[in-house]
């Protein structure tokens, strides 16, 4: 018996190189179709809160009860803290008029507001809500989450910043995707279950986003969520998510719109 014909010398780099190739042309096919598939969200309003129609919202967070609200432009900027049940406004701080408010979140024992393009993170007490201190950071400032340990912030792109607290540096800048192409404009953000959710600037969508991969998992189409009756010349986009601890509610909104939204999300076809 002779050798075997693909073991001969020279042979095998060929079934090699004709391996590689495939893997090359149908990897990124199968990846287009497992882990980059967008899974289409549906969803449902539960109930609904009404909301100043001043407020420009950049921020929103829900803890302990209370309702955080950061409100934008230059001049109009604020801070605000409601009673979350009856929507009483309980602390409202006014910014430099220089400083136009962006995200906010919570950790530890201090409340951290963004800055747009002053690039400064302002400090707060958590309990009084005194202003402390400021840092800055790296690149604007959009949205900001934070996932019990790191703060996350936005800048516009299409990167996710990872930030401890007590080093205040980037320790991972994460590059955000949506079926293999970059996804930026992003904007207000909420840790949810182990995902980022995420706002996308000018658009009625909220995406899903893998914090370990940067995938976009999943995505909610809100269009239509706030009924053209309801909008005024001033009206802007949805912006602003929320999960309340306490129930694991979801709540969302938009730069001044009349309404925070309770909505229940399912799988969508
Ligand atoms: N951002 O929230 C998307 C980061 C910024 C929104 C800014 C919209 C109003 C612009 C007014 C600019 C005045 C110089
Ligand atoms: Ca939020």
């Amino acid at each position: 018996t002779g050798p075997l014909p693909y073991s001969r010398p020279g042979a095998q780099p060929a079934v090699i190189r004709l391996r590689a190739l495939l893997v090359l042309l149908l990897g990124p096919a199968l990846l287009a179709t497992s882990a980059w598939a967008v899974e289409p969200l549906d969803y449902r309003v539960l109930a609904k809160k009404p909301q100043e129609r001043r407020n420009f919202i950049q921020g929103l967070e829900i803890l302990d009860g209370k309702l955080y609200v950061s409100s934008g432009h230059y001049g109009q900027s604020r801070l605000m803290r409601y009673n979350f049940s009856d929507m009483n406004l309980e602390v409202s701080k006014s910014l430099n008029r220089r400083l136009f408010a962006e995200g906010v979140t919570i950790l530890g024992p201090r409340l951290y507001q963004l800055t747009w393009r002053e690039r400064m993170m302002l400090v707060f007490d958590r309990q009084s809500l005194e202003a402390l201190e400021w840092f800055p950071i790296k690149g604007q400032g959009w949205g900001l989450t934070n996932n019990g340990e790191q703060l996350i912030y936005s800048d516009g792109s299409d990167r996710l910043h990872f930030m401890s607290p007590d080093t205040r540096s980037v320790s991972r800048s994460l590059r955000v995707t949506e079926n293999g192409r970059p996804l930026d404009r992003i904007n207000e953000l909420e840790w949810i279950d182990g995902r980022v959710w995420a706002n996308i600037w000018q658009t009625d969508r909220i995406v899903v986003i893998n914090p370990e991969s940067g995938v976009v998992e999943a995505s909610l189409d809100l269009q239509g969520l706030l009924p053209a009756s309801e909008r005024r010349p001033d009206t802007d986009v949805l912006n602003g998510i929320a999960r309340d601890p306490a129930d694991g509610s979801i709540w969302v909104t938009g730069k001044r719109w009349p309404w925070l939204y309770k909505i229940e999300v399912q799988q969508g076809n």
